[in-house]
C-alpha cells in the first residue's frame, strides 16, 4: 500500500516539478502509463493537426525519450531529418514512409499497426497518412526535427 502511495507521489512529482507540463516522468523513473493516461498536446514543430504525448523525457535533453504522435487522416510530414536515431513503432492506423529529399508518395512503404521503422541520423525521410494513425517514437535525445526545405517548417510560418 505504501509503495503504491509512493509511486503515486512520484508520478505527481514528476509531472508537476520535474518533467514540465506534459512529460510523465523524467528518465530513470519507474514509469507505468496506460493509453488513457496520455496527455495529448499540439506539436509546434510538425504541420498542424498532429498531437504529441510525451511518456519519457524531456525531449530536449541528452536522455532516453519515448513519445507518441497522433496524426489525422490525410496528413503529411515533408522531408526532414533528425540528429539522432529514430525508432518508430506503429500503434494504430498506417503510416506511409519513405526516404528522400522530397515527399513522393510513390517512394513510400505502407507500415500498418505493429510495424517498426528505424531511421538513421541525418537521413531525409517523409510520411503521409490516409487514416488517423498513432505512432510511438523512442531514442536518445535531444530530439530535433530539421526540414530539408526550411519553408516547410511550421515554426517559421
Ligand atoms: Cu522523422
Amino acid at each position: 500500500m505504501n509503495s503504491l502511495k509512493d509511486f503515486a507521489w512520484a508520478v505527481i512529482f514528476g509531472v508537476v516539478c520535474v518533467g514540465g507540463p506534459y512529460v510523465w516522468a523524467q528518465t530513470g523513473a519507474h514509469i507505468m502509463v496506460t493509453a488513457a493516461d496520455l496527455k495529448w498536446v499540439d506539436v509546434p514543430s510538425l504541420p498542424p493537426g498532429a498531437k504529441i504525448a510525451v511518456v519519457e523525457g524531456p525531449l530536449n535533453e541528452a536522455v532516453p525519450f519515448t513519445f507518441r504522435l497522433r496524426f489525422p487522416a490525410d496528413y503529411k510530414i515533408p522531408a526532414h531529418w533528425h540528429p539522432a536515431i529514430e525508432h518508430v513503432t506503429v500503434i494504430s492506423g498506417t503510416i506511409n514512409m519513405g526516404v528522400g529529399d522530397k515527399l513522393d508518395a510513390a517512394k513510400t512503404k505502407p507500415l500498418p499497426a505493429g510495424s517498426v521503422a528505424i531511421m538513421q541520423p541525418k537521413t531525409n525521410h517523409f510520411l503521409w497518412t490516409k487514416e488517423e494513425t498513432i505512432v510511438q517514437i523512442h531514442g536518445v535525445g535531444p530530439w530535433v526535427i530539421t526540414y530539408v526545405n526550411s519553408a516547410d517548417d511550421p515554426r517559421k510560418k
